[in-house]
């Protein structure tokens, strides 16, 4: 069976809660490591307070004080970018003791650009850090429009990408500022849109981060936001809504086609790339006291196969197969009624149709086709985060880890690994390319790091040894827990496109037991 907190519908509601969340969690896996500090010994030049006076262009330094609860000095700043009067909040927190030498970036959830409470983890471990809202405050997509119902396309900016890029200047002035030293290395850190803002650091500013994870990407924005409407556009447009029950039922057949495909048996699709169970094998099956139809079916089909003009061409990836429907085509009343997921109906409200009150109901199949083709016009090239040149990157020394769950329901992972094999193609073969830029897929894990598969661990130890000691990563190690926080399952993921095989022999559960492997396709 599936991870149960896979399919508990409280769970999927608060996915975007998670994934604001995502960038504490990483961190919070990886504080067991202590870091060597890089100015052993190293003091503040200055008091807290004194932050207040530096003087940064643009930017005003709202306060800067010792936090009680911690020891930290927090500094919040603001800077805007003339003739626009925006306010891009930036958080900055510097550990008084104890500075590693480092500076961390950290990344937001959803159009949240990121929360002062993402400082947390990193400098607990002795980072300075940083974090922005990007310049607009909580997680909904309304600031695309200003008080006349227009493009507001400095916040639009702001949020694409220059909110990251200023806290990241006001973060390193102020660590120099208060140590007397700049930051030795500097790493970004983030999940879905932090994943989404740490590339897009490496793509338009390459000299701000030495080191990036980058997990579960909202990359291919323009293209994946309004595609995560599609299973709502099908089932509206064959007044068909499939319940949650019919949905589940259809991925749990699903799982258990091509599970075993892999070799184990363990309620894990590890490819499901190579999964094309289709659904009509359901109809006529009693799903409760409800009949699987040939309507159904098509419905699946079609979340599966992900969205198609209305010439049947390929517009953008679907959901792989074992990754939960129901956050797309939520439903909800008696009778159903669709109930689309709340970032991609303010992207076709806010960014697309400009009118906060558009009636999503009134969607066809070519008006879909129409505003997607506007999406990529519009917000393409600002928000798109898919330039596979990464020659400045390289060439300054970065790195980039890549890690995406093979059973994300909010971002395919086809678009990373589309992505990925993009930059391939830009910057030489897949040797080149890895070595400085590995994308890890982690089998049966959906947009929260949690499922059926086991979790990725050591991102932040993996990172700063690649940059510090250019030590690449060869191996990750993935860890399932069980309820007490006991390691039940362990397995290695291999960097694409290398994927982990079982010998054949001794535990499953077990890393020592699977050997790196090409893949056969
Ligand atoms: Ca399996």
């Amino acid at each position: 069976m599936k991870d149960n907190t896979l399919t508990s519908y409280l769970q999927i509601r608060r996915t975007i809660f998670v994934a604001t969340l995502f960038s504490t969690i990483v961190l919070l896996r990886a504080a067991e490591t202590p870091l060597k500090p890089l100015f052993p010994g190293i003091t503040p030049l200055c008091p807290c307070e004194d932050l207040v006076k530096v003087s940064l262009q643009n930017t005003t330094i709202e306060s800067a004080k010792i936090d009680p609860s911690n020891g930290w000095c927090r500094v919040t700043a603001v800077v805007t970018h003339p003739p626009a009067d925006d306010k891009v909040k930036i958080w900055i927190g510097l550990p008084v003791t104890n500075w590693n030498g480092r500076f961390q970036g950290n990344g937001g959830g959803g159009f949240s650009g990121g929360s002062a409470s993402s400082l947390r983890g990193p400098v607990a471990r002795g980072f300075a850090a940083g974090a922005t809202d990007t310049g607009h405050e909580g997680g909904s997509g309304s600031f695309a429009l200003d008080e006349n119902g227009r493009l507001n396309w400095q916040l639009i900016i702001d949020n694409a990408y220059l909110g990251i890029h200023d806290m990241t200047v006001v973060g390193k002035a102020l660590t120099q500022a208060f140590y007397g030293k700049a930051p030795r290395y500097s790493y970004f850190v983030g999940g879905s849109t932090g994943g989404r803002q740490g590339l897009m650091e490496a793509q338009r500013y390459p000299d701000d981060y030495d080191g990036i994870v980058s997990a579960c990407p909202a990359i291919n924005f323009h293209r994946f936001v309004p595609a995560s409407l599609w299973p709502q556009v099908i089932m509206l447009a064959m007044t068909n809504w499939v319940p949650k029950a019919k949905l589940d039922a259809a991925t749990a057949a699903a799982v258990k086609a091509c599970d075993p495909a892999d070799g184990v048996t363990d309620s894990v699709i590890d490819d499901p790339l190579r999964c094309s169970y289709d659904p009509k094998a359901l109809v006529g099956t009693k799903v409760g006291e409800d009949t699987f139809t040939e309507a159904d079916a098509e419905v699946i089909r079609k979340i599966w196969q992900g969205p198609r003009t209305v010439d049947e061409s390929f517009m953008w990836h679907g959901l792989e197969r074992g990754a939960d429907m129901f956050a797309f085509a939520d439903t909800t009343g008696s009778p159903l009624k669709g109930r689309p997921f709340s970032i991609s109906l303010d992207y076709f409200k806010y960014f697309l149709v400009q009118d906060p009150k558009w009636d999503w109901t009134t969607m066809t199949p070519a008006r879909f086709e129409q505003l997607w083709k506007q999406s990529a016009e519009q917000f393409g090239a600002i928000f798109g985060t898919d330039n596979p040149d990464l020659t400045r990157f390289r060439d300054r020394g970065g790195k980039v880890i890549i890690y995406h769950g093979m059973a994300d329901q909010l971002i395919p992972a086809a678009g990373t690994i589309d992505y990925y094999k993009r930059v391939q193609q830009q910057m030489g073969e897949s040797k080149k390319t890895s070595q400085f830029a590995r994308l890890f897929l982690a089998p049966g894990i959906d947009h929260g790091f949690r499922g059926a598969g086991p979790t990725p661990i050591g991102l932040s130890e993996a990172i700063i040894r690649w940059v510090e000691e250019g030590k690449a990563p060869d191996k990750l190690t993935a860890e399932r827990k069980d309820s007490n926080g006991k390691i039940t399952r362990t397995r290695p993921l291999f960097p694409y496109p290398q994927i982990a095989k079982y010998k054949g022999t001794g535990s499953t559960d077990d890393a020592a037991n699977f050997v790196r492997k090409a893949p056969t396709h």
